[in-house]
Order: structure tokens, then C-alpha cells, then sequence
């Protein structure tokens, strides 16, 4: 076995993919068909290599990101793969830009592959490596199940809770809220009553259209309401949460652990769920999960449910994680979900390894 103190960077691999989504995503923040993935390999000297990806959102961001990787390379070239260290290296190096946006999404790459080369130089999966063990996560459907109207939403949260989760998620933000109760109605009648459904509004409201929203959804049965404002909008998530019978819920867009604290010190949120890029890898998830221990917060992932498995099986307050299968194509082991429960694979590492034939076909840069 490797001595992981031992593991030195040596290069990055970085490599652009379109991976096609099986069922688009329209939100009140945008449409997505294509995931833009920046596919990232961090090779050591001692030859143990650490994978992991990012989801940029737009194909207009996947460039820069690979840029901005390649252009961090000296930086880290010769560095040991100690991620704390690197953590506290390179946000010294960013003081003055700040680790929002592209430079916190490369960042946060770097960090994940670098767990995920100490864990395979373990030979341990991740969470063992974290000092826990593998243990299945409830797992809520995310796939699909945009603004498409009553009628295909109804038919599509058929097909999604079919292969035995035990949750959805719809998504809501349309031209009136009536519409959002009619298609929140059609779901439900379409999963039945014991299915948890969550939903999200992706910041589309302003506060006093939300309360009025979140009113007329009160008596409907939903697990929570996601981002019905502006997600740095902290006190106006409060407002909306002090006057909602619903649970509200925030966290896709806390850009690391700080954020997650203001907006969790002004009362933003019911829940939390951090995005493992946008918080910052597996080092700044394990700070979100301290924070959520000391203010009592049980956190769900969102999306990279690969390594979010290990993540929340190593928080103390983990609560659903977030399934979408927009990696998989590339992926050669996809995720196991069981029971409508996700388990980390009891492997060497976050779970992360290509499938090349698949990259080829999905390269673009
Ligand atoms: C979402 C995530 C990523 C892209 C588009 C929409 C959504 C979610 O907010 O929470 O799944
Ligand atoms: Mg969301």
C-alpha cells in the first residue's frame, strides 16, 4: 500500500464533456439538456491518480474552467496531497479575487481529487478514510420533472418514483400560482400519498409573491419549498420562512462553509444542501456538516451524488441525498441505488473512474 504522505502532485488531466441528459431540465432559472462536465485527474508522483468532476451549469462556463485549472497547475505542481494544506494555500492565493465562480469550482475540483487520491492510496473509500462506513442514504429522485404542465409532470413523477425512491422533487415557478398548485396537485396524485415530494422555485419569486405562493401550497403535503427568492437574499428566505407553514430550504448556492453560516445565523432555512462543488469538496463540506451539528440543521446534497454519498453518510445531521443521473454515462461504476437508498461503494476512493469509450464520444475540449 502507499504512504499517502507521500503522495506529491505531479500534473493535472483535464478534459471537457457534453454528456446528454435522458429527461431535460427546465427551471425558472433556465433550461438544461447537456451536462458541461469538467472531467479532472490529478496525477502523483508515487502514480496513484485522483478523479473527480464538475458540473458547470453552461457550456459557456466549461472552458474557463478547464482554463482556470490548467492555470492553478503551477501552483500546486510538487505540492503534497494534503488537501487541508492546499485548501489553505490557495485561499490565501485568492484573497484579493475571492473563490466565488469559476476560480471556487477549480478550487473545489482540486480538492475533491485530492481526497479521492488519498483515499485510493488507502485503499479505503472515502467515508472510511472520514471515519465512518458505508450506510445507505435516502435518496430522492431529482431527474426530470420541470416546467412541463400538469399533464406531463403527472406522467413523468410516475416514471421517476417507479424504480422504488420514496421521494421526488417538481419544480415550480410557473406564470401564476395556480398553475404551480395544479401541477403540484397532478404529482401528488400521480405518486400517491406515502412518497415524500419536494420542490423548488430556483430563486424565481420575489419575497411577497413567494408568501403568497408558499400560502396557497400550504395545505399540500410538500417536504419543502427550495430557493422561492434570491438565494443570497438570507433575510428575505426568513421572512418568507416566518410567515410559511412550509419547510423552506436553501444551500445549492451557499459558495462554502461562510455563506452557509450568515444565512443559517439569519434564519434563512428549515434544512440545508450544500452543493459539494459550490461549498467548497469534501473539505468544505465537512466544515457545512460542523456547522449544521452545532445549529441543529439535517442536510441533504445537491447534486455529485457519487461523492455526496460518502459526505453525508459522514455527517452527523445527513439527510436526503439528491439523485440525478447526468454523470453516469461517463461513469464506469454508476452509483448503486437500492431501496430508494443510496450506499458509497465499498471501493478505494470517492467512486469515481471513467468510462474512456464513453468520454471520447462526449469530448468536446
Ligand atoms: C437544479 C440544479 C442544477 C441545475 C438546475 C437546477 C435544481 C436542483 O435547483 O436543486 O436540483
Ligand atoms: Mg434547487
Amino acid at each position: 500500500m502507499t504512504n499517502p504522505s507521500q503522495l506529491t502532485i505531479r500534473e493535472l488531466r483535464v478534459r471537457g464533456v457534453h454528456v446528454p441528459m435522458k429527461l431535460p431540465l427546465a427551471t425558472r432559472g433556465g433550461t438544461i439538456s447537456i451536462a458541461p462536465l469538467a472531467l479532472i485527474d490529478l496525477l502523483t508522483e508515487e502514480g496513484v491518480t485522483g478523479s473527480t468532476y464538475l458540473f458547470c451549469y453552461t457550456p459557456l462556463a466549461l472552458k474557463p474552467v478547464l482554463q482556470t485549472l490548467a492555470n492553478l497547475v503551477p501552483l500546486i505542481k510538487g505540492e503534497a496531497v494534503a488537501p487541508l494544506e492546499l485548501d489553505r494555500r490557495l485561499q490565501a492565493q485568492f484573497r484579493l479575487l475571492g473563490t466565488k465562480g469559476v476560480v471556487g469550482m477549480a478550487l473545489a475540483g482540486i480538492d475533491m481529487a485530492a481526497w479521492d487520491a488519498l483515499a485510493r492510496a488507502q485503499g479505503l473509500p472515502l467515508i472510511r478514510l472520514l471515519g465512518g462506513a458505508p450506510r445507505p442514504i435516502p435518496a430522492y429522485n431529482s431527474n426530470g420533472l420541470g416546467l412541463i404542465g400538469a399533464e406531463r409532470a403527472a406522467a413523468e413523477a410516475e416514471q421517476l418514483a417507479a424504480p422504488g425512491f420514496r421521494a421526488i422533487k417538481v419544480r415550480l415557478g410557473y406564470e401564476n400560482a395556480k398553475t404551480d398548485l395544479d401541477v403540484v396537485r397532478a404529482v401528488r396524485r400521480a405518486i400517491g400519498p406515502d412518497l415524500a415530494l419536494m420542490s423548488d422555485y430556483n430563486q424565481g419569486l420575489s419575497v411577497a409573491e413567494a408568501v403568497l405562493r408558499t400560502g396557497s401550497l400550504a395545505g399540500e403535503d410538500l417536504y419543502w419549498i427550495e430557493e422561492p427568492t434570491s438565494a443570497d437574499d438570507h433575510a428575505g428566505h426568513a421572512e418568507i420562512r416566518r410567515r410559511s407553514r412550509l419547510r423552506i430550504q436553501m444551500g445549492e448556492n451557499w459558495w462554502g462553509p461562510h455563506e452557509m453560516a450568515r444565512c443559517v445565523a439569519a434564519g434563512g432555512s428549515d434544512f440545508g444542501m450544500p452543493d459539494a462543488m459550490k461549498i467548497g469538496g469534501v473539505t468544505g463540506w465537512m466544515r457545512a456538516a460542523a456547522i449544521a451539528e452545532t445549529a441543529g440543521l439535517p442536510i441533504s446534497s445537491h447534486l455529485f451524488p457519487e461523492v455526496s454519498a460518502h459526505l453525508l453518510a459522514a455527517s452527523p445531521t445527513g439527510h436526503w441525498l439528491e439523485y440525478v443521473d447526468w454523470a453516469e454515462p461517463i461513469l464506469a461504476e454508476p452509483l448503486r441505488i437500492e431501496n430508494g437508498a443510496a450506499t458509497a461503494a465499498d471501493a478505494p476512493g470517492t467512486g469515481i473512474a471513467w468510462n474512456e469509450a464513453m468520454v471520447e464520444r462526449c469530448l468536446v475540449c
